[in-house]
């Protein structure tokens, strides 16, 4: 199986991403996998496992990845970037990802930054990892999880987690990985090369799931009621709120919900 995935991938056309494929059967995170191997391997380098047995969200969150049901993968970037500026990596993925999955036929959307949904369940994640000092990045490490082949969530992800196959998608993990990283490195690289973040944003305004939508911003125990309006050049969310004041929300350091459920 292993060999499989490789051969299919390696047949990509991309310049630099996904070059080197390492594939595993299992893993505790492929984050943290690639976290330990990074700093020997080439840019561009990704990491699947068929599972993880530590799969991780953001701010110690479990992320749910059995085996084979799903693509838990993750790739390392060193971008030429101000530190300050690496969470737009996060909408960079977020945009490769609602633009792979359209492509397919998959009419997915954002909801802002990190969680690609489809039918208001998540069906995706994405965890962005910094590695830098106080004025240069050392690496990014991409995360992306999504659901493909499960057949039941249990728990509290039954309400709010779904799989391309409960949707009525049957696609192979290689052909959504494969569009995945192709769409990711054009985004990268007029990102890093043409320093222009236009198509990136404009891809996340369209595919978007909260904007014009009434949403809660929470951030620790606290949770406010806005409504979302849109987003601004550098990937900020742009809200209003209960006193009729925009504001201007940063990825990183809140969740958001709608106001009858996930979305
Ligand atoms: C995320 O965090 O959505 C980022 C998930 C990133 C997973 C990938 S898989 C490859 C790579 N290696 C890793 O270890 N991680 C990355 P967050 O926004 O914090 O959402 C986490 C929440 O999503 C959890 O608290 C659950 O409620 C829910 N969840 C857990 N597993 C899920 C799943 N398989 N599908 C949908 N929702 C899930």
């Amino acid at each position: 199986m292993g060999e499989i995935m490789k051969n299919k991938l390696h047949k990509l056309k991309t310049n630099f991403i996904g070059k080197n494929i390492i594939h595993l059967e299992t893993v505790d995170s492929t984050n943290d996998y690639l976290k330990r191997i990074g700093n020997g391997v080439e840019e561009g380098t990704i990491v699947i496992s068929d599972e993880q047995t530590k799969g991780k969200g953001r701010w110690g969150r479990q992320w749910e990845s059995q085996s084979k049901e799903g693509v838990w993968m993750s790739m390392i970037i060193r971008p030429n970037i101000e530190p300050i500026r690496a969470p737009f990596i996060t909408l960079i993925a977020g945009a490769s990802i609602v633009k792979a999955l359209n492509n397919l036929r998959i009419p997915v959307e954002i909801k802002w930054p990190n969680d690609i949904i489809l039918n208001n369940k998540k069906i995706c994640g994405v965890l962005t990892e910094l590695s830098a000092d106080i004025s240069k990045v050392n690496h990014v490490i991409v995360g992306i999880g999504i659901n493909v082949k499960n057949k039941k969530f249990d728990g509290e992800l039954e309400d709010k987690a779904t799989s391309l196959f409960k949707e009525g998608y049957d696609l192979s993990r290689e052909i959504i990985i494969s569009e995945i990283i192709c769409e990711f490195e054009k985004l990268y690289e007029l990102y890093i090369n043409e320093k222009t973040s236009e198509e990136i944003i404009s891809i996340c305004r369209e595919y978007s799931a909260v904007i014009n939508k009434e949403i809660y911003v929470i951030k620790g125990d606290e949770k406010e009621l806005v409504k979302c309006i849109d987003l601004n050049n550098e990937g900020n969310l742009i809200v209003k709120d209960n006193f009729g004041n925009l504001r201007e929300i940063m990825s990183g350091e809140v969740s958001i919900r709608g106001l009858k459920g996930y979305v």
